[in-house]
């Protein structure tokens, strides 16, 4: 029986598992699958630790999300084609919900696919090697509860492992002897620790905004973010501003780049992530920078260089689960045989044809349309349910003008889903002045 070896079981790897187990459910033969998860549960990122460092068992932390981190982008950009937010919460819901909420809804789909006995917890894999006379893959997995490390075969690896967990820490002069916090998004977790303070941010991008606007949110004495390329260029509120690159820090004052200085109490540094995959040799490990077309992948899932190992999830991100799930699917269908993969030369040739485009790419809302074309040619190649993908752009499209109108109100927009129809109802609480990001609270009508 063919085997296939998925790592990671966030929504990269479960989407994985629900593919597999769609076309089961539709009378297929399908392979064995095993899902190694590092984690004690599943969900990947939206599963909340409040550890940061190492874990319980000396792991390093996957978690990058924080508390009262609520969805950066509409859930109706992100739903599922095949289990709408409806199905599961059996109501209309805002179009914003916390981390719990969307925790809450992927776990919904894979509860009710009854796949989490394919996944092996608090099992980190720990090597892969490929032997090319078998033209199989030997995975070395070790179970932290027992403390055990074992070899088993599969015919194809699928990596879902993230590439938001890894911090990118850039070094800047002083910061050895600077007199207040220094910390990676990654170990962030609660703005309140820096209630009353002077906070320092380093990058411009999604992490940036959303660490800066929460610090704000729960009482920051002012937030200063610092940019290497242009500004954000926000309309912020008072006490938030954006100055050039962080220069150097001289105890507790900064010095930026248009020669201004600030005293500040902590310095946060949202400067993106690294794709790391340390239980990866080098013939197999994907080398690429966080952009909408990564380097090596046919259709942005197969690994050119040996085709039967598959990467989930590994582009930079507007679209999510649904994205995921066309790429899943696909891999689906490639290992199955559903799908038969054309010469080098024509992936060669194929990866090129979306390389060129990428480079062309100068703004956000053509971004979304280049990643929203490439869902669409995945969708052409499997069964996974056809969505509106131009309507979901549009909505991407609200939401950029409904950000660049009021970034600290922009998710108090509702939008219609493009599975059901339905428009959803304005949150009841405005974001700003919603203080509880539990589920139940969300969901109180
Ligand atoms: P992950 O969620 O990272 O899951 C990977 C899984 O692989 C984890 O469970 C991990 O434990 C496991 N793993 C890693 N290494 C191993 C190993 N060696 N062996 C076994 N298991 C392993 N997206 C949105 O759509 N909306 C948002 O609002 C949003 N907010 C975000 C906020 C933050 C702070 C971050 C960092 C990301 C956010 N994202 C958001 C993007 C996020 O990347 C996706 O939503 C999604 O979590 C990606 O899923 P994934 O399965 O590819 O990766
Ligand atoms: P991103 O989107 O990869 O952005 C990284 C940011 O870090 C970006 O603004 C970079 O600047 C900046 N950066 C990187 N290196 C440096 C150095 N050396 N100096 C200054 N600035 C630097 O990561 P995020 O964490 O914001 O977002 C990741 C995911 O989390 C995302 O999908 C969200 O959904 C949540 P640049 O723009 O290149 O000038």
């Amino acid at each position: 029986m063919t085997r296939v070896a998925v790592i990671g079981a966030g929504p990269s790897g479960l989407a994985q598992l629900r593919a597999f187990q769609s076309a089961a459910q539709k009378g297929a033969d399908i392979p064995e699958v095993v899902c190694f998860e590092k984690q004690a549960d599943w969900g990947g990122l939206w599963n909340y630790t409040w550890r940061t460092g190492l874990d319980e068992y000396g792991e390093p932390v996957h978690g990058s999300m924080y508390r009262y981190l609520w969805s950066n982008g509409p859930k109706e950009c992100l739903e599922f084609a095949d289990y709408s937010f409806e199905e599961h919460f059996g109501k209309p819901i805002g179009s914003y919900p916390p981390r719990a909420v969307l925790w809450d809804y992927i776990k919904g789909r894979v509860e009710k696919a009854d796949v989490r006995k394919w996944v092996r917890f608090s099992t980190p894999v720990r090597m892969v090697r490929f032997d090319e006379e078998s033209k199989t893959f030997t995975v070395t997995a070790h179970d932290r509860v027992n403390d055990v490390m074992y070899d088993e075969i599969f015919d194809y690896v699928v990596v879902a492992s993230g590439h938001f967990s890894t911090p990118n820490v850039p070094y800047f002069e002083g910061v050895k002897t600077f007199g207040g916090r220094v910390l990676h998004a990654h170990d962030f977790r609660d703005a309140l620790e820096f209630k009353d303070k002077d906070v320092l941010i380093v990058g411009r991008s999604y992490s940036a905004e959303d660490i800066g606007s929460q610090c704000w949110k729960y009482g920051a004495k002012s937030v200063t973010t610092s940019y290497r390329s242009k500004p954000m260029g926000f309309k912020w509120p008072e006490r938030f501003e954006e100055r050039p690159l962080l220069q150097k820090l001289v105890n507790k004052t900064a010095h930026f780049a248009d020669g201004s200085t600030k005293e500040v109490d902590a310095l946060i540094l949202c400067t993106g992530y690294l794709h790391h995959f340390p239980f990866l040799p080098d013939d197999l490990r994907l080398k690429t920078a966080n952009r909408l077309w990564a380097d090596d992948l046919y259709k942005g899932v197969v690994y050119e260089p040996n085709p039967q190992l598959m990467y989930i999830g590994m582009q930079d991100q507007f679209y999510t689960f649904n994205m995921f799930d066309a790429q899943a699917w696909f891999a689906r269908d490639v290992i199955m045989d559903r799908i038969k993969l054309p010469s080098k030369d024509e992936m060669k040739a194929h990866f090129a044809t979306w390389r060129a485009r990428e480079e062309t790419l100068e703004d956000a809302e053509q971004m979304i349309w280049f990643q929203g074309d490439y869902v669409i040619e995945l969708l052409e190649d499997t069964d996974y349910p056809k969505f509106d993908v131009e309507g979901t752009n549009q909505t991407f499209m609200e939401w950029e003008h409904h950000k660049a109108e009021n970034i600290m109100g922009f998710r108090d927009n509702a939008y219609k889903s493009l599975m059901t129809g339905t428009m959803a109802p304005k949150h009841h609480t405005p974001w700003l002045e919603a203080m509880d990001d539990t589920l139940e609270v969300y969901l109180k009508n």
